[in-house]
């Protein structure tokens, strides 16, 4: 069964109970953002993990290991090209000794959960996508954060899915859905999808005894966090570059895993990358959250 190799770091902090934030390795990876902003984008979340008073755990499966906590150098490994490993695929990633396997939002939650790190910090989370009625695609993200017992700190998920849909989804898995000092559902990049958050919290203490109220021990709690207002980009410009991408997608009869990362590149491109600093920032700001809230957990 899954049973994370921890660095000496993250063993020590579980062993006093010190506050500790996950990070996924895909968003570091060629996967989800372009060289060289790929590698700022892990010192700026590390950074903001440690400024808070935390230890950063980066997933990933190294040599057909699975990793919760890097060292130093080993960051480098998780900056190249990568093999999309959602929970899934974790199993065959070390069945088959796989070099770098990246993890997605729903390996990572499925690690730290294992491992005992109750919050986890990410970009945007994966969810129902557009069709899904006709395709049935939806991340498996969602069932993942329903199921194991971590607090997902992200700023929605982009709008290239179906945020109606996304929020149902949640719902109907009774997965808690919490709007960082905000009323609305983010959408990524901007603050506001124009759909109302289930509830609003204004501190970390309201998060961590919402996760220690919460009805089954082995499932999650969603925590959105708005994009900084001075990071937000354009709503309507953003739309047609969205729409864009999804066209691209269909026409190059892109499916499945691969959907995710095509358009995510098709983003990159279609703004010449300015949506990257936005990116960047929004990443930043979850983790330096995801430090309060594992904070407010821990109990020394
Ligand atoms: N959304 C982003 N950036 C990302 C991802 C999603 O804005 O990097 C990645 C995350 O790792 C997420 C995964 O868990 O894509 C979801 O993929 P899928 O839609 O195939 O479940
Ligand atoms: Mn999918």
């Amino acid at each position: 069964m899954l049973n994370p190799v921890c660095s000496e770091e993250v063993e020590s902090a579980l062993a006093d109970g010190r506050a500790i934030v996950a990070l996924e390795s895909t968003i570091f990876s060629h996967l989800g953002l372009p060289s060289p902003a790929n590698r700022e984008a892990l010192e700026r979340c590390v950074g903001a993990i440690r400024d808070g008073g935390a230890v950063p755990a980066v997933t990933a499966v190294l040599d057909g290991v699975v990793r919760l906590g890097l060292d130093g150098d080993e960051h480098e490994r998780i900056l190249g090209s990568a093999r999309k490993t959602a929970e899934r695929d974790v199993a065959v990633a070390v069945a088959q000794r796989w070099e770098f396997g990246a993890t997605t939002v729903s390996a990572s939650v499925a690690i730290a959960g294992a491992a005992g790190v109750s919050v986890f910090a990410t970009g945007g989370i994966g969810g129902v996508h557009r069709g899904a009625e006709i395709t049935g695609d939806i991340s498996a993200d969602l069932d993942a954060i329903a199921s194991h017992p971590v607090i997902t700190v992200s700023a929605g998920a982009k709008a290239f899915l179906d945020l109606p849909r996304t929020l149902e989804y949640l719902e109907s898995a009774g997965v808690p859905v919490l709007g960082w000092q905000h009323d609305w559902f983010p959408a990524f990049y901007t603050r506001s999808s124009g759909l109302a958050i289930p509830h609003r919290v204004d501190s970390a203490d309201e998060v961590a005894r919402t996760f220690a109220a919460r009805s089954r021990s082995n499932s999650g709690v969603l925590l959105t966090v708005p994009i900084p207002e001075s990071d937000e980009l354009n709503a309507s410009e953003l739309d047609a570059v969205l729409r864009g991408a999804l066209d691209d997608c269909e026409r190059s009869g892109i499916t499945g895993a691969a959907i995710t990362p095509f358009v995510l590149g098709r983003i990159s491109e279609a703004t010449d990358g300015r949506n990257v600093p936005a990116n960047l920032a929004l990443a930043e700001n979850n983790a330096a959250v995801a430090a309060q809230v594992a904070a407010a957990l821990a109990p020394t």
